[in-house]
């Protein structure tokens, strides 16, 4: 009797079922560290918690994050072995609509094997160039003792603009610390890299990502600087915080 793996699309966690797979694969493929299985389960704890939907604190945040994103000078997009396994694809394409950013890797748990794996995963996602690779690039951020306190100083160091998915706190606090912007996609409102950066999307970065590079390309063909400054400057992170919190808490969200 055949008994592989079937996940029906009627399932209704179908979804998450499937960026379980993802994960797994990921893992499987020495793109995911083993404690990435662990956080992504966080992650689909407070998932479930907003009811799987992106909600619209998250949609306000996405059009700030698009916003940001397109006045930066300079945006770079940090990518972990989560990110990778979860949305390569995409990051791959915002890559390409945001002509001057870039793409770094940037490992909590380093090895030299997981980040040439995650390289060639986005190679085959069509990104040419990867910043984070090269150790003669890489300079150390200060006050930070975690391996992700490497960052390429073609990229990261001089950006004005940092999105990091998925982030540990201490860098977060360490990258406002040097005055950049900084975005995030984390569905844990409480976590300190929701706190203290600048933009949380607080949703699943399956559902964001994509909505996120949708926003940019509206953005880029029909909002002007001043329409772009105001999305950013009306959005509020504390609010939206603790509307993700009054959702979780008690299942509806006052506006
Ligand atoms: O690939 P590496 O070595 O850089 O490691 C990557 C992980 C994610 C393992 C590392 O950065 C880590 O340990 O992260 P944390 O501190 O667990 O933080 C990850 C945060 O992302 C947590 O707050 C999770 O709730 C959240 N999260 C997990 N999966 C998702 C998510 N947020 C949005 N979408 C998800 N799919």
């Amino acid at each position: 009797m055949n008994r592989e793996l079937v996940i029906p699309p009627s399932h209704p966690r179908y979804a998450s079922l499937m960026g379980r797979e993802k994960i797994v694969t990921g893992f499987k493929d020495g793109v995911v560290a083993a404690e990435g299985l662990i956080a992504h389960g966080r992650g689909e704890c407070f998932d479930y918690l907003i009811g799987e939907q992106t909600q619209d604190f998250a949609l306000r945040a996405i059009d700030a994050a698009a916003s940001q994103l397109l006045i930066a000078s300079y945006p770079v997009f940090s990518i972990n072995g989560n990110v990778a396994a979860l949305c390569g694809d995409i990051i791959s394409s915002l890559n390409s609509v945001i002509e001057h950013s870039a793409v770094e890797i940037n490992l909590f748990y380093y090895t030299r094997e997981r980040e040439q794996n995650i390289t060639n995963m986005l190679r085959k996602h069509g990104l040419t160039k990867m910043l984070g690779t090269d150790p003669s690039n890489l300079v150390k951020i200060p006050e930070l003792e975690s391996n992700r306190r490497f960052v390429d100083s073609r990229g990261i160091f001089q950006a004005d603009t940092v999105f990091v998915p998925l982030e540990d706190g201490d860098r977060t606090m360490a990258l406002k610390k040097m005055n950049k912007k900084v975005i995030t996609i984390d569905l844990n409102p409480l976590s300190r890299t929701s706190q203290v950066s600048d933009i949380t999307i607080i949703d699943n970065i399956v559902r964001a990502i994509p909505l996120l590079l949708e926003r940019i390309k509206f953005h880029k063909q029909n909002s002007n600087y001043d329409q772009l400054r105001e999305l950013i400057d009306g959005f509020d992170n504390k609010r939206a915080l603790s509307q993700a919190l009054d959702l979780m808490r008690v299942g509806a969200v006052s506006r």
